[in-house]
């Protein structure tokens, strides 16, 4: 995968801004500070194409990126405490729009972090991505927090937690040390044909 081809294309707050496309798609989701801004400028290896924010979810748009003949779909973090009645309406319409519109969804990459156990709001989003038949990947993010022990002991506790949720791999993940990155890109790659 040649990363240099990828570049910003559109952000869109409004589902009645998303047109419809056949172009294969790749939507990361999780909740905000997850690290999916962390997870795609290591993915494409950009120091700040997806910005990495210390104000979590602050914006709710959907940021395409395109490259390669894949279009990766940055989807707003969810779980965030600060937001306004209006603000989440807003959030779960443009979720739902992105969902069940005519688009070429080829994978979900759902991220959570490896530390703490899956939210209620993660395990709505599995359940949904399951409902919906969508093929997900889990990614276990901020690996490199752990130490061998502890990180050994979170991926079996994650992998009986997770067995179950349909997921297609759980691939731990660290945006600091590239944990994980080819496995990633494998699976987009496989998915994306
Ligand atoms: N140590 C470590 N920190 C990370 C990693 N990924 C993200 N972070 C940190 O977690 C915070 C939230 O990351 P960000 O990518 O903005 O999360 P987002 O809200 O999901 O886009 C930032 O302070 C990042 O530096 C990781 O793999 N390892
Ligand atoms: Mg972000």
């Amino acid at each position: 995968m040649n990363t240099n081809q990828f570049a910003f294309e559109q952000a869109f707050g409004t589902p009645k801004q998303l047109p419809p496309s056949s172009l294969p798609e790749v939507a990361f989701a999780g909740r905000s500070n997850v690290g999916k801004s962390s997870l795609l400028n290591c993915l494409l290896r950009r120091r700040a194409l997806a910005r990495v924010s210390s104000m979590p979810g602050k914006t709710i748009t959907i940021n395409f990126y395109l490259g390669e003949g894949i279009r990766l779909a940055d989807l707003p973090g969810y779980g965030y405490a600060k937001r306004s009645q209006g603000e989440y309406r807003r959030f779960a319409d443009l979720m739902d729009f992105y969902f069940t519109s005519q688009r070429n969804i080829a994978l979900v990459v759902q991220l959570i972090d490896i530390r703490h156990p899956p939210s209620q709001d993660d395990r709505v989003m599995l359940s949904f991505l399951r409902e919906m038949n969508l093929p997900f990947v889990i990614v276990l993010t901020k690996s490199d927090k752990l130490g061998p022990t502890q990180f050994a002991r979170r991926m079996d506790e994650l992998r009986a937690e997770l067995a179950a949720s349909g997921a297609r791999e759980i691939i731990a993940f660290s945006s600091e040390t590239g944990l994980g990155r080819a496995e990633l890109w494998q699976a987009i790659a496989a998915a994306a044909q």
